[in-house]
């Protein structure tokens, strides 16, 4: 089988249980006698909003699982391990469907924004914390005998905390009507990509896949905390992922990305911002500072050939490679031979390995 082929069959398996899933959330409500309009929304709401992404996220929660076991799953194991990837997709698109009414954004995975579908707008707001609640209905249901439940919902709140203080200085370093380019740094484009992206994006994933193998935090165990130790690794990958995601916002076309890029218009503490700040002369400086932020196509464009004129795409290029070793040397800090009690998942460098292949050089 080629690599493609292998791909798209690991996909369709993990959509598999999304539609026991819809399933399972949808009788839920119907359990409460709910009207059908209301089944029908909300089945919609979980269509629209929760597969039709990249799925790395989810799918990464069962590949870690696999590599943690060092062996294929079994079918029970694979299901949860789905279930859990599905749970991390749920709380990417209650994310999404938010940040993109916050955004004011057009489209997203070639679709329009959910918020601007015909008769949805503000109702939006409440579809999005059925996305959110829908999580920890699913971990209630699949996850309560085990004794890593209240671990595995302890870290869903403490993730969605995380990106929730992060969108706020997010939302707060862009106001709408008031562009002043000196509030925006690389330092603080780090703390926003750090709380609004990594933590949810790369700590999650793997940290669930952890626990769903028994791996014990340090208070359990001796030596060094196996979750700082992901996190110290997963953190740094999140912010880089995060600065490709500013970059695409710039560079890539919509056909890529799925999205049309808002980040200029809105006035975004971007990597691309920072980067060319960095870099401009005083005249450029001037066409920046008079042009960022407005919300008008001719402004966006004088931004972007500002952009092209200090040479943005090949700065991205020396920051990725950059980041790029960067943290396959932080890899290289897990011992090779690390070694536990007999039977137990001990971390080991590919989990890393494989989540950074996958986003090298991404280009969507
Ligand atoms: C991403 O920020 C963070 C969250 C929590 C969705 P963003 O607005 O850059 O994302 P996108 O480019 O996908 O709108
Ligand atoms: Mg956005
Ligand atoms: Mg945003
Ligand atoms: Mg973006």
């Amino acid at each position: 089988m080629s690599k493609a082929d292998a791909k798209a069959q690991k996909r369709q398996k993990f959509e598999a249980v999304f539609s026991v899933l819809l399933d399972e959330l949808v009788a839920h409500l119907a359990s409460k006698n709910m009207p059908q309009v209301a089944l029908d929304w909300y089945r919609r709401n979980l269509e629209y909003n929760v597969p039709g992404g990249k799925l790395n996220r989810g799918l990464s929660v069962v590949d870690t699982v696999e590599i943690l076991k060092g062996r294929s799953l079994t079918d029970d194991e694979y299901f949860k391990a789905a279930v859990l990837g599905w749970c991390v997709e749920l709380l990417q698109a209650f994310f999404l469907v938010s940040d993109d009414m916050m955004d004011s954004s057009i489209t997203r995975r070639d679709q329009p924004c959910y918020y601007r579908l015909e008769g949805v707008n503000l109702i939006a707001v409440n579809d999005s914390f059925m996305l959110e609640m829908a999580i920890y209905y699913l971990i209630k249901k699949h996850f309560r005998p085990e004794p890593y439940y209240i671990n595995l919902v302890e870290l869903f709140m403490e993730m969605t905390y995380e990106t929730e203080i992060g969108q706020l200085i997010d939302l707060l370093t862009a106001p709408e009507n008031h562009v002043d380019l000196n509030r925006f740094s690389l330092e603080r484009h780090q703390l926003i990509v750090i709380h609004k992206t990594a933590y949810y994006s790369f700590y999650l994933p793997v940290a669930v896949a952890m626990y769903m193998c028994g791996i014990q935090p340090a208070s359990a165990a001796a030596g060094p905390d196996p979750y700082e130790l992901a996190q110290s690794i997963l953190i740094p990958l999140g912010e880089y992922f995060q600065v490709q995601d500013d970059f695409l916002d710039y560079a890539g076309t919509p056909e890529q990305i799925g999205k049309i890029g808002t980040d200029i218009v809105d006035n975004k503490c971007s990597w691309c911002v920072n980067t060319a700040l960095a870099r401009a002369t005083p005249a450029q400086r001037a066409v920046l500072d008079e042009n960022y932020g407005r919300k008008d196509a001719a402004c966006e464009a004088r931004i972007k050939a500002t952009y092209e004129e200090i040479g943005i795409r090949a700065l991205y290029e020396e920051y990725e490679e950059a980041a790029h070793k960067r943290i396959m040397g932080l890899i290289e800090t897990i011992p090779v031979t690390s070694k536990a009690p007999a039977g137990q998942a001990v971390l080991r460098r590919e989990v890393f390995k494989t989540f950074l292949d996958k986003i090298y050089k991404r280009s969507k």
